[in-house]
């Protein structure tokens, strides 16, 4: 492949091959003049290799393929193209690309639309350098085969990688450290395959722990001692925060590529189940909360929320545990559905599916723990789900590709409670009056519009005993504003937001994008964490931030600190404090 100039923003995602160590100098946004540019970077993932090993087909009236060709392309569509396309080119952020589209229009139409690109979004491949000539031709031609299927994923596969390294029965009865558990972050090291516990009170490293690839959230079990997290490989690693050096107890692979785990917190049911949402196959997994083993396979492939168009990999997204039944809430990306899935008898399965926008990607809870917000991301939406209920209570119209990751929960003097999130496409932060009983009229009403730095936002974050709210940039062009983070005033928005260097303060040495991205809270609420994200070869950081004070606490550097970016504090993950 020719090497460009220009850095695009897929390589932003791929797990260990990429990252932003190239990172400086993006495709400029007017090769696509209709797509933000900092939505263009955070999405188009590349996909595991694994997803490689599929079935191939060759169809008949396509242009021939050698296999060699076939199998360059394959690759080139798996890296390029089916994180907007999807797995089996039946759309997803991008459009469909499946024969009975491709065909009737030919070689030379779709090379000029892989080569210049469309302003729906479509990138210029062929003009921006990144595939040359004969890549853009292999690549027209190679469309108009059908898919290849990468293989399933059931439970005779799962078995097979399950591993249970400490049995519960060999685990310690008592706490064997001395650490203050609740105050310990899990902090995903991005491109090492592995998490970093550091003690929020000390700020020491307790251990790194090997993972899956590109870990990508990390959740806790209700009693606070379990840590779960995810790979994009879809590995599950279980670890014991009772140990004396905290490390993996058990461990499960519950398919190709994956974003989500969570654990059961319903009353009774405390650590018994664990949950994990696969991108491919598409499809979720009940697990022993103990062990790791799997128990239920249950399929998302189903129909979409709108056109009722079967949708053959609708991918699981985001998942809570409901605190008013013994529940999980899943979202399922491509189909927009919320599925409410009941664990009181796994045998006798019973799911509630609530229809609410396509594109479902990441959400959190109300105050209240009632109402889970989520961002129906590239439909402009956020959907509410009343938990208690079971049903839609909202879906708020917000601009522009809202991503809230759990959102922000703050009382607005005027509103009272309000759910925020920020944006990647615009730098609106956008406040939802979560309080149907004292503020009925505003209730799941965008009561609030703030302007923040700019567009490129993932996550804003403040906590109940803070007065701020903290919104990051970390995708935005301008490297001023991914260096660095906003932070309103909750009691006083006219006075609009201060911008604090958080890159600057990390002191990095030499290159590397820097990008400052998700706060997190300590368990007192008195501190703020940020990651300066740099690449794999590139010094990268923790920076602490005083909350009242907003100035500099405490900069954290370790080279094993690799491409450091969710950090999750055990408290308030376990206790949804956001
Ligand atoms: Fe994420 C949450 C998917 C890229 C950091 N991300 C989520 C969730 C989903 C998701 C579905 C919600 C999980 C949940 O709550 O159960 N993320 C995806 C993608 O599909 C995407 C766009 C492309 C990809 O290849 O994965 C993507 N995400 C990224 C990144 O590039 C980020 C910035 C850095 C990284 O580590 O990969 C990133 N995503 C995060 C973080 C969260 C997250 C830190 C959890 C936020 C929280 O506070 O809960």
């Amino acid at each position: 492949m020719k090497k460009s100039l220009i850095t695009r923003w897929t390589r932003l995602t791929i797990a260990g091959v990429l990252t932003c160590a190239a990172v400086g100098v993006y495709a400029k946004s007017a090769d696509h003049p209709d797509t933000p540019e900092s939505e263009m970077r955070y999405k188009g993932a590349p996909v595991p290799k694994e997803l490689q090993a599929s079935k191939d087909v060759m169809t008949p009236g396509a242009p021939p393929l050698t296999e060699a060709e076939f199998a360059k392309a394959k690759q080139i569509y798996f890296e390029r193209c089916a994180g907007c396309h999807g797995v089996l080119r039946k759309g997803a952020t991008g459009k469909p690309l499946t024969p009975d589209v491709t065909l009737p229009k030919g070689t030379d139409y779709l090379k000029v639309f892989i080569d210049y690109g469309s302003p729906a979004g479509m990138p210029n491949w062929g003009t921006s350098g990144d595939f040359t000539p004969e890549e853009v031709e292999l690549m027209a031609k190679y469309l108009q085969h059908e898919p290849p299927v990468p293989p399933e994923f059931g439970m005779e596969e799962m078995k097979a990688t399950w591993k249970l390294l400490v049995p519960p029965e060999k685990r310690p009865t008592k706490k064997q450290n001395n650490y203050n558990v609740e105050n310990i972050f899990s902090v995903t090291l991005r491109d090492s395959g592995q998490i970093a516990l550091i003690d929020g009170d000390t700020k020491e490293i307790i251990n790194i722990v090997d993972t899956g690839y590109a870990v990508h959230i990390s959740r806790f079990s209700t009693s606070g001692r379990y840590l779960f997290v995810i790979g994009r490989d879809a590995r599950i690693n279980m670890i014991d925060l009772w140990m004396k050096q905290p490390d993996n107890v058990a461990e499960l692979k519950i398919g190709l590529e994956a974003r989500s785990v969570e654990t059961s917190k319903y009353k009774g049911y405390e650590d018994k189940y664990a949950i994990g949402g696969s991108y491919w196959p598409p499809q979720y997994v009940i697990m022993d909360g103990a062990t790791l083993e799997p128990l239920k396979i249950v399929s998302t492939r189903g129909y979409t929320v709108d056109t009722q168009e079967y949708h053959p990999e609708p991918r699981v997204a985001a998942i809570v545990a409901s605190h008013e039944h013994p529940e999980f809430i899943v979202n399922v990306k491509e189909t927009g559905k919320i599925l409410m899935v009941n664990y009181e008898d796994i045998d006798n399965l019973k799911v509630t599916t609530i229809g609410a926008a396509r594109f479902l990607h990441d959400g959190g809870w109300d105050s209240t723990h009632r109402y889970f917000l989520t961002a129906a991301n590239k439909s402009n939406k956020v959907a509410v789900i009343d938990s208690k209920e079971d049903t839609l209570t909202a879906l708020v119209d917000v601009t522009e590709i809202p991503h809230p990751g759990r959102g922000a929960n703050l009382k607005d003097p005027k509103y009272g409670p309000v759910w925020v999130t920020s944006a990647l496409g615009n730098e609106n932060i956008t406040a939802i009056a979560t309080d149907p009983k004292r503020h009925k009229d505003h209730a799941w009403k965008v009561v609030r519009t703030l302007k923040g730095q700019g567009g490129g936002s993932l996550f804003v974050k403040t906590h109940p005993k803070s007065s701020n709210l903290w919104v990051d940039t970390p995708l935005n062009p301008d490297a001023k504003v991914s260096q660095s983070v906003a932070v309103f005033d909750v009691k006083n928005f006219d006075k609009g937001f201060e911008v604090l260097p958080i890159a600057e303060w990390a002191g990095i040495k030499g290159e590397g994008p820097k990008r400052v991205v998700q706060p997190e809270y300590n368990k007192a609420g008195d501190e703020v964490w940020f990651s300066v994200w740099s690449g794999k070869d590139e010094e990268s950081a923790i920076v602490i931030v005083d909350d009242k004070t907003r100035k500099l606490k405490k900069v954290i550097k370790d080279k094993r600190l690799v491409t450091p970016t969710g950090k999750f504090n055990v408290y308030n993950t376990m206790n949804d404090i956001y």
